[in-house]
């Protein structure tokens, strides 16, 4: 992360420079494409918190859990094959570890979400509850760390990803203490890990 916010700032001070001489014409320069990955991370990791909740309102016979999953499945197709992700792409960062476990994240919640929206209020898989609000964590805990992981907050920013880190590491061993015979089971707790071993520790790869 102090790599990121290097760069992100060098990259601000050569804008600036720059900025005086000539009118910046790309779209999605690098600083922008750096805010718009925490951000299209932070709708991912929505979406999965919506689901979670969404599959335990379905399975407890309420109407809106179907609702809450149609609008996760938007939101899911919003971040990960929006205009951003394309320029992202279009711009070579494709390949870039990070955006490599973005889209593992994305594949993965999809499956989830096609199981959860085929699912039936009298048929809830075991330990449902405590594998959804392991998920919850999960996502919630990922969010923070994204939003302090864009650096706007200098004291704030220390405390959610602190704050993020534990709701993780508590999502984590709730997972642990569940089975995972089912497919569905399986489902839920590979979103938990992608959502646990986030992209701090896929740039730790680049250096
Ligand atoms: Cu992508």
């Amino acid at each position: 992360m102090r790599v990121l916010r290097v760069i992100l700032s060098l990259t601000l001070c050569f804008w600036l420079v720059s900025c005086d001489k000539s009118e910046n014409n790309q779209p999605m320069g690098s600083m922008q494409t750096g805010a718009s990955m925490q951000h299209l991370s932070m709708l991912l990791e929505h979406a999965i918190s919506m689901m979670a909740q969404g599959a335990e309102l379905k399975l407890s016979g309420e109407k809106h859990g179907d609702a809450m999953l149609a609008q996760s499945a938007d939101l899911l197709r919003r971040a990960m094959s929006g205009p951003e992700m394309a320029a992202m792409h279009k711009g070579g960062q494709g390949e870039s570890p990070m955006m490599q476990h973005t889209h593992d994240l994305g594949a993965a919640a999809f499956d989830l979400l096609d199981m959860m929206m085929s699912l039936q209020a009298n048929q809830a898989p075991k330990n449902a509850n405590l594998l959804y609000h392991a998920l919850n964590m999960a996502a919630q805990g990922a969010s923070m760390k994204s939003l302090a992981g864009m650096g706007m907050s200098k004291d704030i920013d220390a405390s959610m990803q602190e704050h993020g880190l534990q709701m993780q590491q508590t999502a984590m061993l709730l997972s642990k203490g569940t089975a995972a015979n089912t497919a569905y089971q399986q489902a839920v707790l590979k979103v938990i890990h992608l959502l646990v071993s986030d992209e701090s520790k896929a740039m730790q790869h680049m250096h």
